[in-house]
C-alpha cells in the first residue's frame, strides 16, 4: 500500500491503480533536482537516453522511440461517455463501462517487476484559480523526465491540492508498445485518462492534449471557461503599452514560429518587441473586471525539430539549448550533438539516423523523422513574457484564427463581431500539403484548430462559444483571420511570412487600440485592412491587390463547402446558422 500520498482521495485511487498494475517498487515525483538526476542517471544506464555532449548542451539528451510509435494517434484515441451523442460525430467514441473493462483488463499486472512513478502534476500557475492538478501514475523514466519540463510536478503540487478531491487521475503504462492494442482514452465525467501501448509525447505526457484540451475543454464548458489549442504572444508597442493576443492554427502553419516571432528590425528600431507566453495551449477565463484573460497551462515546449534553425525560429533554437529532450532526430557523431533536416544545409559527415543506424544514405534516407520533437523548459526562451507564470493571466485583446489556404483566405481580416468570429472559427480549415497527403489542396476543416481535442460534441462546443461572448459582451476581444500561405497560380507563397507576419499583428493591435479606425474597409466575408505596412519589403502591386483579392466564385465554393461540414454535424446553434446564411446572402449581392 502506497503510504506516500496523504491526500485520502488521491492516496486510495493510487492505490487502486497499484493492485490492479503491481508494480515492484513506487516512487513518488517530488520534483526535486536530486531526483531527477537520479532518474535520468538510470535511464542513461537502462539505455533509454543517450546523453548529449554536456560542454555544448548541458542536461540535454537524445531518446529513439519505438519506430512504431512517432505521433499521435487519432484513430486510437476515444471520449468515453455514456452516450455517443456526448461524444459527437467528429470524436472515436466508446461506451465507458466497457472500455473501463477493456483498460483494467490490458492494465492487468502491466507494471510487474517495474517502477510506478506517481507524478503529482500542476497545469497552470502556482496558487492560480485557473489551475488544476493532475496525477499521471507511468512506468517510463521518459515520460517522468519529460513531464517534469512540460508541467509543474512535485510537493508544491500535493501542498496546492492539500485535501481537495479535485484532480484529474492518469494511469499510463508503456505495455507492449502493440499499435494495434494502443489506447489513449479520455473518461470526461470522471476526468480520467488512460493511456497504453504508447510513450509519444501528445498521446502519454497527460498534462498536454489529454487534459489540457480534452478533459479541460469538458470541464471549461461546465465552469464557463474556454481551454483551447492556441498560443499567446504579447505585443509590446513603442509607448511601452503591452496587448496580448491568443491564436489557434492546425498543425503545420506555424503556430510556434508566430509565439516566437522576431519582428523586423525596423519596428524593433521603432520600439515594438513581441514576448512569448505559449505556444501550444490556452486557458481563457473572464476575469472580474469583464475581460478575457488567458494563462499557458504548461511549463515547456515540445516542439516539432525539422525546419527549426536560426533563421526560422531564433528563439525556438535557442531553447533547446539547456535541459532539453530530444526524440528521434539525428545524432551528429562529430561532436555528439543532434541535427534534424532543415537545421544546417549540410548534414553532418559521421551521424546516425533517428532509427539508430549509421546514416550513411543521405539523399533516400531521413536523418530525423519529420515528426520529431524537442522537450525543452519555457525558461530556456530568449522571448519569454515576465508575465508568463502570472497566477492572474494576461487580458487578451484579439484573438487570432489562421489557416493554409491557397486563394480563399485574405492575408488578414476582422469579423465583423463574435458570433461572425466564431462562425470563422468553426470553418476554418487548411488544405493538405504534398507533405500530408497524396491528394494535394483538399481543405481539412479543423474548426479553432480543435477537431481531434474537442472533448464532448462538437456543436455543443460551438455553442459554448456563441454563450462566452455573450458573457464577455462589449469587453469581448476582436476576432480576427489570418493566412500566411496565400499562393499565386504556379503554386508559389506570395507572402514572405515568418517576421513579416508582424505588419499583420501590427494591424491587428491597431484595430483594438482604435488607432487603425480609418484603415479598414467592409467586404461580404469580413473587415479587410484598407492597407498593411509594406514598407521596407518589396511586394508589387499585383501581388498586395492578390493578398486581400476576394473572389465572388472562389466563397461561393467555399459556402458550399462549409455548409456541408455542417450538415455532417449533430446540429448548427442559432448563432452560426445565421451567419452561415447572412454570408449567402452577402455573397449573392456581391
Ligand atoms: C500537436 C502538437 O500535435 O502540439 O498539435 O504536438
Ligand atoms: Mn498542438
Amino acid at each position: 500500500m502506497n503510504k506516500q500520498i496523504r491526500n485520502k482521495f488521491a492516496g486510495e485511487w493510487i492505490n487502486r491503480m497499484i493492485e490492479l498494475t503491481n508494480p515492484a517498487k513506487v516512487v513518488l515525483i517530488d520534483g526535486s533536482e536530486e531526483q531527477k538526476k537520479k532518474i535520468t542517471a538510470e535511464a542513461v544506464e537502462a539505455g533509454e537516453l543517450i546523453t548529449l555532449n554536456q560542454n555544448l548542451m548541458p542536461g540535454c539528451y537524445l531518446r529513439r522511440s519505438n519506430p512504431n510509435d512517432v505521433a499521435r494517434v487519432e484513430e486510437r484515441t476515444f471520449i468515453c461517455t455514456d452516450e455517443q451523442k456526448e461524444a459527437g460525430p467528429t470524436n472515436n467514441w466508446a461506451y465507458a463501462p466497457e472500455m473501463y473493462d477493456k483498460m483494467h483488463i490490458l492494465f492487468k499486472d502491466s507494471m510487474k517487476g517495474k517502477t510506478m512513478y506517481i507524478i503529482p502534476y500542476l497545469m497552470g500557475p502556482y496558487d492560480s484559480e485557473f489551475s488544476k492538478v493532475g496525477f499521471e501514475l507511468t512506468d517510463s523514466r521518459y515520460v517522468v523526465l519529460s513531464m517534469l519540463i512540460m508541467a509543474r510536478c512535485g510537493q508544491r503540487v500535493l501542498d496546492e491540492l492539500g485535501s481537495s478531491n479535485e484532480f484529474v487521475k492518469g494511469l499510463h503504462s508503456v505495455g507492449t508498445m502493440n499499435a494495434e492494442e494502443r489506447y489513449i482514452c479520455h473518461f470526461p465525467k470522471d476526468r480520467t485518462i488512460y493511456s497504453f501501448n504508447s510513450e509519444y509525447g501528445g498521446n502519454v505526457l497527460q498534462g498536454k492534449k489529454c487534459f489540457s484540451l480534452r478533459i479541460a475543454s469538458s470541464v471549461a464548458r461546465q465552469e464557463k471557461w474556454l481551454a483551447e489549442h492556441m498560443l499567446i504572444l504579447a505585443i509590446k508597442k513603442p509607448s511601452g503599452e503591452k496587448v496580448y493576443v491568443a491564436a489557434a492554427f492546425p498543425s503545420a502553419c506555424g503556430k510556434t514560429n508566430l509565439a516566437m516571432l522576431i519582428p523586423p528590425q525596423k519596428y524593433i528600431d521603432e520600439g515594438y518587441e513581441v514576448t512569448t507566453l505559449g505556444d501550444d495551449i490556452a486557458w481563457l477565463r473572464i476575469g472580474n473586471d469583464g475581460r478575457l484573460y488567458a494563462i499557458n497551462p504548461e511549463y515547456g515546449f515540445f516542439g516539432v525539430a525539422p525546419g527549426t534553425n536560426a533563421k526560422s525560429n531564433f528563439n525556438a533554437l535557442e531553447s533547446t539549448r539547456k535541459n532539453t529532450i530530444f526524440t528521434n532526430v539525428a545524432l551528429n557523431k562529430d561532436d555528439n550533438t543532434v541535427w534534424w533536416e532543415g537545421l544546417t544545409k549540410i548534414p553532418p559527415q559521421n551521424a546516425i539516423d533517428w532509427k539508430g543506424k549509421e546514416w550513411t544514405d543521405k539523399e533516400n534516407v531521413k536523418g530525423a523523422h519529420p515528426n520529431s520533437r524537442f522537450t525543452a523548459p519555457i525558461e530556456n526562451c530568449p522571448s519569454l513574457d515576465e508575465d508568463y507564470n502570472s497566477p492572474k493571466g494576461v487580458p487578451i485583446s484579439a484573438i487570432i484564427f489562421g489557416g493554409r489556404r491557397a486563394k480563399v483566405m485574405p492575408l488578414v481580416m476582422q469579423s465583423f463581431n463574435w458570433n461572425h468570429g466564431v462562425f470563422l472559427g468553426s470553418s476554418m480549415g487548411s488544405e493538405t500539403t504534398a507533405a500530408t497527403t497524396g491528394k494535394v489542396g483538399v481543405t481539412r476543416r479543423d474548426p479553432m484548430a480543435m477537431l481531434p481535442f474537442i472533448g464532448y460534441n462538437i456543436s455543443d462546443y460551438f455553442n459554448h462559444w456563441l454563450t462566452m461572448g455573450a458573457l464577455l459582451g462589449e469587453k469581448a476581444p476582436l476576432i480576427f483571420n489570418v493566412n500566411w500561405f496565400r499562393t499565386d497560380d504556379e503554386g508559389n507563397f506570395i507572402w514572405p511570412g515568418f517576421g513579416e507576419n508582424f505588419r499583420v499583428l501590427k494591424w491587428i493591435i491597431g484595430r483594438c487600440d482604435c488607432s487603425e479606425n480609418e484603415n479598414v474597409k467592409k467586404t461580404e466575408i469580413g473587415l479587410l485592412p484598407k492597407e498593411i505596412d509594406f514598407d521596407g519589403i518589396d511586394v508589387p502591386d499585383d501581388v498586395r491587390e492578390e493578398l486581400f483579392n476576394v473572389d465572388k466564385e472562389i466563397w461561393l465554393s467555399e459556402f458550399n463547402e462549409i455548409r456541408e461540414f455542417y450538415d455532417k454535424l449533430d446540429y448548427i446553434p442559432l448563432g452560426l446558422k445565421n451567419e452561415l446564411e447572412f454570408l449567402k446572402l452577402r455573397l449573392e449581392n456581391m
